[in-house]
């Protein structure tokens, strides 16, 4: 197992010589760091412990100009160890990386006093712990080292063994996201970034996704050695392919595709600091990146950061919130929401903040469990990938939750459902009282009402109700189409039809009766009448009545030897003759002539 540490401690402290110490390598990697003295950007250095574990170092600088490459190496990693020097004590940037740490919510770590040869290092032990032990870090490990003369860094090692022992395990199956914190070419093998791993692996071959393009992984190396698969918790390198240098750098993040929801907008809750004491713009340290975010204070403690361009994040990750004016840490932020809904309303700030108070507690740091039940009842339905995109696992996406149905594809609160069904009962009953003689509601125009994701669902939710679906239409069942106001005209009709079965009425006479289109084709669905064409109608016995009389004539027969055995007109035999043809009752034997079909 791999474990990881990053140095924090003011400039000078011996931070870079004890990394040396440990683990026999240089971590100050630039010919300017080693000719200055100073650590600069981030080093890596590591080493194996007696328990065959290995820990790779991130030494940070401890210089105030270099705190956001300090907090690029710090970020990422999951453990932390402060140092500060015997014959100096607590100084700013040790208390300031220790707000970073606090910031982020680290709580594993060990405090060294370092150069104890130089002064008794009981003092500065002493100011320390009482420092760290009001930060995250707690009641940690602390002892005194000399990078010097050797003195207490095998104790060290020991408390370093007891550290990641201590560390949760990663999952090795979760989604991918490594958050770059060097990037760099190696002739003839092109692009290589680098960065912490902290859940999932990755393999040579991988398909991932460098901010949102495409990317495969051609190679791997991890402290140093090739590698087909890289399981967490490791420091990685990672060789693109078709990736321009110049098109990667610190605080990219290397991802598994579509496993991510990217925002640029998150809800957080604050540490260390009030809402109202923050500036309405900042800088934001996320991973190994910093961007500058805008604040809207939601109260209580509570916050919307909007950050300038879409990140991947999830719920339960840490920032640290800094001021671009003055150096300090201003609070750090734990994300609670990273697909937070508008604030249209008066008020809707503050009710927002309350409804985040309420998922508070938070755990330990480390990715937050979504509440599945909460996020699906905010959205009505969800799909599964939705959730995983927010970070769900997989094993819990078809847990049953209570408050949640599965329904198809669709995850759906209760109270989602309740609310489709009682819309589409009363759109059901407003369409038979307004409509009545087409009192079916079309199913699209009911999704739109009920704000159901797709049709199929809200068949589900129709049917549950009692409703009768067909056709991409829903009513109550066994609802017909009711003339109304037209039953009288179409009473007249009728006796009109059974006194005289082929002398359909013209349109003047249906107009006169109040039979329009529309009251035809309702009393057609309700099996009433036929319609020959537009407004040439019979009764539904009309064409069997026609074929007695056809049979009888001599074979084949023409369309006026038709229309005067049936004692009608032009108009409705042509029509009839063709309505009789598409039934297969008659068929066309020449253009002029027609035969009875046996
Ligand atoms: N005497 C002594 N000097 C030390 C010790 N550790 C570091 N130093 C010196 O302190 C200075 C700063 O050390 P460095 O590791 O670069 O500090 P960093 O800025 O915290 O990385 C260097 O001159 C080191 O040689 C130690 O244990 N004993
Ligand atoms: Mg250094």
């Amino acid at each position: 197992m791999m474990h990881i540490v990053a140095t924090a401690g003011h400039v000078d402290h011996g931070k870079s010589r004890l990394v040396r110490r440990l683990t026999g390598m240089e971590p100050d990697r630039w010919a300017e760091e080693r000719r200055r003295g100073m650590t600069i950007d981030l080093g890596f250095a590591w080493t194996s412990l007696d328990s065959g574990e290995r820990v790779a170092f991130v030494d940070v600088p401890g210089h105030e100009r270099f705190i956001g490459n300090m907090l690029a190496g710090l970020g990422p990693a999951p453990a932390v160890l402060v140092v500060v020097a015997a014959d100096e004590g607590w100084r700013e940037q040790s208390e300031e990386h220790l707000e970073a740490v606090n910031a982020l919510g680290l709580r594993h770590g060990v405090l060294v006093v370092a150069r104890s040869d130089l002064a008794d290092p009981a003092p500065a032990l002493a100011q320390a712990r009482e420092r760290v032990a009001r930060s995250s870090l707690g009641a940690c490990e602390a002892l005194a080292v000399s990078a010097e003369t050797g003195e207490g860094i095998d104790e060290l090692r020991s408390a370093l063994r007891r550290l990641v022992a201590r560390l949760p395990e990663p999952d090795h199956g979760a989604r991918v996201r490594l958050w770059v914190d060097r990037s760099f070419t190696i002739p003839g093998a092109g692009t290589v970034v680098t960065g912490t791993l902290g859940e999932g692996s990755l393999r040579v071959g991988d398909a991932l996704e460098l901010g949102r393009r495409p990317v495969r992984v051609r190679g791997l190396q991890s402290l140093g050695e090739d590698h087909d698969a890289v399981p967490a918790r490791a420091r990685v390198a990672v060789n693109l392919r078709s990736t321009p240098v110049d098109a990667v750098g610190r605080g990219d993040v290397l991802v598994t595709p579509h496993a991510w929801h990217w925002t640029r907008e998150v809800d957080a809750s604050l540490h260390g600091c009030v809402a109202a004491d923050l500036p309405g713009e900042l800088t934001a340290h996320v991973g190994s990146g910093s961007w500058t975010a805008r604040v809207r204070p939601l109260g209580d403690g509570f916050v919307r950061l909007r950050l300038p361009e879409p990140l991947p994040l999830q719920a339960g990750d840490r920032l640290i919130l800094r001021d671009p004016g003055r150096r300090a840490v201003l609070a750090g932020a734990t994300v609670l929401d990273v697909d937070p809904p508008a604030l249209r309303r008066r008020g809707a700030a503050a009710r927002r903040a309350g409804d985040l108070a309420s998922t508070e507690p938070l755990g330990p740091s480390g990715p937050r469990r979504v509440d599945i039940a909460r996020e699906v009842e905010r959205r009505g339905a969800m799909r599964p990938r939705d959730l995983a995109v927010l970070g769900v696992p997989p094993q819990d996406l078809l847990a049953d939750v209570l408050g949640v149905r599965h329904v198809g594809e669709w995850l759906v609160s209760e109270s989602a459902w309740q609310h489709w069904q009682s819309e589409l009962l009363a759109a059901v009953h407003r369409r038979i009282a307004e409509v009545p003689l087409d009192p079916w509601l079309r199913l699209e125009e009911a999704r739109r009402l009920t704000g159901a994701p797709d049709v199929a669902t809200l068949t589900a939710a129709a049917r549950d109700a009692g409703l009768e679906v067909g056709e991409g239409k829903v009513s109550r069942p066994g609802v017909r189409p009711s003339l109304g106001a037209a039953e009288p005209g179409l009473q007249a009709l009728e006796r009109q039809l059974s006194e005289h079965p082929f002398a359909a009425p013209e349109r003047g006479q249906l107009d006169a009766w109040g039979l329009g289109a529309r009251e035809l084709a309702a009393a057609e669905t309700a099996g009433r009448l036929v319609r020959l064409v537009d407004d040439i109608v019979l009764l539904p016995r009309g064409p069997a009545l026609a074929m007695r009389e056809l049979a009888a004539l001599d074979q084949p027969f023409t369309t006026s030897a038709a229309r005067q055995a049936l004692g009608t007109t032009r108009r409705v035999v042509i029509p009839l003759l063709e309505h009789l043809d598409a039934r297969g009752w008659t068929r066309r034997v020449d253009p002029t002539h027609r035969e009875v079909a046996r």
